[in-house]
C-alpha cells in the first residue's frame, strides 16, 4: 500500500499539541506534598459529604468501589509546573457514576476533593460530570502503586493535575467554591491548562 499523502505527516511522527507553556516529559515522576500513606484496606472509605441531594453522608468501601462499572481513558497529564506526560491510560469508575449513585443537591456547584492527610482540590461539579473524569485505580494496565495514589486517585484530564488528588478519600459537595490546598496558595480555582489558568490572580 502507499504511504501517507505527499507532504503529510507520518501518522506516528505527528507532533503532539501541548497546552500553552507546557513541555513534554517522557514519564511520570512522583510528585506530591507530604508522605505516601499506607493503605488500611479494611478501614478505607471514600466519603461523599456536604450538600448531597438527600442531605446525608455516603460511604463507599473498597468492595463497593470495585463493584462499580469501569471506564478506560487515554489522557495527557499536565502539571502546572510546566511539564506534560503524554498518553497515560487510566482505568476505574467514571466520576459520573459516583454523581449518579450519590447525587449532589440542586444548588451544589463545586466540590472539594479530599485526599489522605488533608490535601484537597477545588473543582466544579461539572468537572466531575465529564465523561473522561474517573476514579482511577489502574494506570497503564497495572494497579496504581502507593506513590501514584493507591487505591484510588481522581483523574480529571481537562484540568491541571493538582486537581486530581492521589489517595482520594472524600468528595464534599459545596454550594459555592471553597479553595483547596493549592488554590489557597495562589493557584487557580478552575485550572484549565488550555487557557493557562495557573494562578489565582488570573481569576
Ligand atoms: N494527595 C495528593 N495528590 C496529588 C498531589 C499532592 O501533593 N497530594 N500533587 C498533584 C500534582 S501537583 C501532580 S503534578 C500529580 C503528580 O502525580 P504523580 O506523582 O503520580 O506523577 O499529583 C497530583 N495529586
Ligand atoms: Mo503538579
Amino acid at each position: 500500500m502507499s504511504g501517507p499523502p505527499a507532504g503529510g505527516p507520518e501518522p506516528d511522527a505527528a507532533p503532539r499539541v501541548l497546552p500553552p507553556g507546557q513541555r513534554r516529559a517522557s514519564r511520570l515522576k512522583v510528585l506530591h506534598y507530604g508522605p505516601v500513606p499506607r493503605l488500611r484496606a479494611d478501614r478505607w472509605r471514600l466519603v461523599v459529604s456536604g450538600a448531597t441531594a438527600d442531605g446525608r453522608q455516603h460511604e463507599l468501601d473498597l468492595d463497593g468501589l470495585r463493584a462499580l462499572p469501569r471506564i478506560r481513558v487515554r489522557a495527557d497529564l499536565h502539571c502546572v509546573a510546566r511539564w506534560t506526560v503524554p498518553d497515560l491510560e487510566w482505568e476505574g469508575p467514571a466520576t459520573r457514576t459516583l454523581l449518579e449513585a450519590f447525587p449532589p443537591a440542586d444548588d451544589a456547584t463545586h466540590v472539594l476533593a479530599w485526599a489522605e492527610f488533608g490535601y484537597s482540590a477545588t473543582l466544579r461539579v461539572d468537572d466531575l460530570a465529564s465523561p473522561r473524569a474517573l476514579l482511577a485505580t489502574h494506570l497503564d494496565g497495572a494497579e496504581l502503586t502507593p506513590e501514584h495514589g493507591h487505591p484510588v486517585r481522581l483523574v480529571v484530564p481537562h484540568l491541571y493535575a493538582w486537581k486530581g488528588p492521589k489517595w482520594l478519600r472524600g468528595i464534599e459537595y459545596l454550594t459555592r467554591p471553597v479553595r483547596g490546598f493549592w488554590e489557597e496558595r495562589g493557584y487557580h480555582a478552575v485550572g484549565d491548562p488550555w487557557r493557562e489558568e495557573r494562578y489565582s490572580y488570573q481569576e
